[in-house]
């Protein structure tokens, strides 16, 4: 007999994948709990979401007491096009790198745990601010309790690793081991349906700093053969600036958006500010995100832009592509 799962409760799921904190999950398993079909063919379900509701619950109450002990706040709410989380081990340059992309002035120093908690700071590409998030560091003893939370919650990540270390290769292994351990893991392309919805696949590039060292470009090459199937790999110098333009777009690209431009009925679109949807997103979509209303009574666009000719009309479940320009129309 098949489990016939309502909308809610996926959307429950989704919002268990996706939450920061021990509570946050705990509020969504209950969700889940509630919107479960209470019958015979759902008691495996039914079993695991209790399992997991009351191991939230002891999660809760470590988190409480870490949080009253560090004081640190580790809910980075999210802005722009996305958010990048900048992970490493200490002294990889992940401080100099958001110094390099962003305003932001996070202390850069030559020894290792130099950051105790995230730095947020806006990148700016093209026509669109993508948030970075400076992190203390991990290491295979030491991961920050709510590190794993945040990387679990965030778009991508980048993963850097030092040149300047003949270690740096092994500190990277250590890292994703670490968060695996915790059911994070880092991945170059995450499954389009994970089996296990405890289990969260975060969008990872890994970033090899220190290009300008010496000896940096015999281990980029031991780097790539350790790690080239599993991610792709970006070499640069977060000190000296080299590689930073490929370093922004792969960035970009890592968060896996659209670029969409709204334009009033007989009025140039609005170029400035484009809205950021998932690839994939639909007419519908782009409806929904410039006012609700408009989804509901939408009744037709016209598109300029990928596969359409200029200012062809489309249903509301036409695929968008970057740099769409679209005129919708509504009405009751
Ligand atoms: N040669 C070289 N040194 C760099 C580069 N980027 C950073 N560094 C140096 O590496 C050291 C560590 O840099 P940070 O940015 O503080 O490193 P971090 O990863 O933030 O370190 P923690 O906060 O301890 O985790 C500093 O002395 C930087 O000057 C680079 O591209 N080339
Ligand atoms: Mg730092």
């Amino acid at each position: 007999m098949a489990v016939n799962l309502t909308p809610q409760y996926h959307e429950a799921e989704e919002e268990y994948r996706r939450a920061q904190t021990a509570e946050e999950r705990l509020a969504a398993l209950q969700k889940m709990w509630r919107e479960v079909p209470k019958h015979k063919a759902s008691e495996k379900l039914q079993a695991e979401i209790k399992q997991k509701i009351s191991q939230a619950k002891k999660e809760c109450d470590r988190e409480r007491q870490t949080n009253k002990k560090s004081g640190v706040s580790y809910k980075i709410p999210k802005q722009g096009a996305g958010q990048i989380m900048l992970l490493g081990a200490p002294n990889v340059g992940k401080s100099q790198l958001l110094c390099r992309l962003t305003k932001a002035k996070p202390a850069v120093a030559p020894y290792p745990f130099t950051t105790h908690e995230p730095h947020v700071g806006m990148m700016d590409w093209e026509d669109v601010h993508i948030q970075l998030v400076d992190t203390p560091p991990i290491t295979a003893d030491f991961l920050e309790p709510y590190l794993a939370s945040l990387v679990r919650a965030t778009d991508a990540a980048l993963l850097m690793v030092d040149l300047a270390d003949d270690d740096g290769p092994f500190a990277a292994e250590a890292i994703i081991d670490k968060l695996a351990s915790v059911k994070t893991i880092l991945t170059g392309s995450p499954p389009r349906e994970p089996s296990d919805p405890s289990v969260r696949y975060t969008r990872t590039i890994l970033g090899a700093n220190k290009i300008d060292a010496e000896g940096a470009e015999d281990r980029l090459t031991v780097l790539r053969e350790m790690f080239a199937e599993r991610f792709p790999i970006q070499a640069f110098s977060a000190e000296h600036g080299q590689g930073m333009e490929d370093l922004r777009t792969a960035l970009y690209r890592s968060l896996n958006v659209i670029r969409v431009y709204a334009k009033a009925p007989g009025k140039p679109p609005d170029m400035t500010a484009p809205f950021t949807l998932p690839a994939g997103s639909t007419v519908a979509d782009f409806a929904a995100r410039v006012h609700k209303d408009l989804a509901e009574h939408l009744k037709s666009a016209r598109i300029w832009g990928t596969g359409v000719y200029d200012g062809q009309s489309v249903g509301r479940d036409h695929v968008l592509h970057d740099r769409d320009v679209v005129e919708l129309h509504g009405g009751h």
